[in-house]
């Protein structure tokens, strides 16, 4: 059967890039279109926006799904239940996401793998992230899964010390991360994007990454 021959060969390609970070060569492509649907849909009530940071703007333009989301202001960065944008929850995560992120960390061994938040990054090209830890979810326990769509890009993936040599990993449409235990605070970053044309996403790269985060004060009742 072509489609079981396909998945093993897809299989050979993953590796391990370091201790808990497991990268599953196309692991998404089945799922790839009904995803960028889903994002289509997440956008058009939660647009693309580019955050500021204390340190300017972000070239990356960002949306989140989930009960929380990733917001970022001149005053720094945290997980927010609503919307700056809008004032209203962000939109709900799709299951198809779901069902892939819990699939890929059952992979690399996290069984119980439950995310209720969904960064999604857009990448035109010229659009790049630096160097940077992820270290707001409150969960460091709980690995994070990340989702490549549409054009490629080099991926740098450092270690525990920003001054620490980083490695250069390239991704392509559909290639799935699993990042944790060992590696779940280490730090990575994203080089300028190329410009190009993908079928699946025209002139662009999508990212998502899909968290358990744990906010304090949110889930206080009193
Ligand atoms: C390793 N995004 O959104 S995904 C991010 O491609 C982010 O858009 C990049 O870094 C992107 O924070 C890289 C890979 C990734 C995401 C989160 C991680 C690697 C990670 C968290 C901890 C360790
Ligand atoms: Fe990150």
């Amino acid at each position: 059967m072509t489609n079981d021959l396909f998945a093993d060969d897809a299989a050979m390609r993953n590796t391990v890039l370091s201790d808990g970070a497991l990268l599953l060569r196309g692991f998404a492509l089945d799922a790839a279109r009904n995803l960028l649907g889903c994002v289509d849909d997440i956008t058009r009530a939660a647009p693309f926006r580019q955050m500021l940071t204390p340190s300017g703007v972000m070239s990356v333009a960002m949306s989140n799904c989930g009960q929380f989301g990733w917001i970022s202001d001149q005053n720094g960065y945290r997980y927010s239940a609503l919307d700056p944008l809008s004032g209203q929850p962000w939109p709900a995560l799709p299951i198809a996401l779901l069902d892939l992120a819990k699939n890929a960390a059952a992979k690399a061994g996290f069984k119980d793998f439950s995310p209720n938040a969904c960064l999604i990054n857009r990448y035109a090209p010229s659009a790049k992230m630096g160097l940077h830890q992820d270290k707001n979810e409150g969960n460091f326990s709980a690995p994070i899964v990340s989702i490549s769509l549409g054009l490629p890009a080099i991926f740098l993936w450092g270690g525990l010390q920003r001054s620490d040599p980083a490695m250069r990993v390239p991704l392509v449409h559909s290639d799935v991360i699993v990042f944790g235990g060992a590696s779940r605070l280490r730090y990575h970053g994203v080089l300028t994007v190329k410009d190009g044309i993908h079928p699946a996403t025209a002139a662009c790269r999508i990212n998502l990454t899909l968290r358990q985060v744990r906010v304090a004060n949110t889930q206080r009742v009193c």
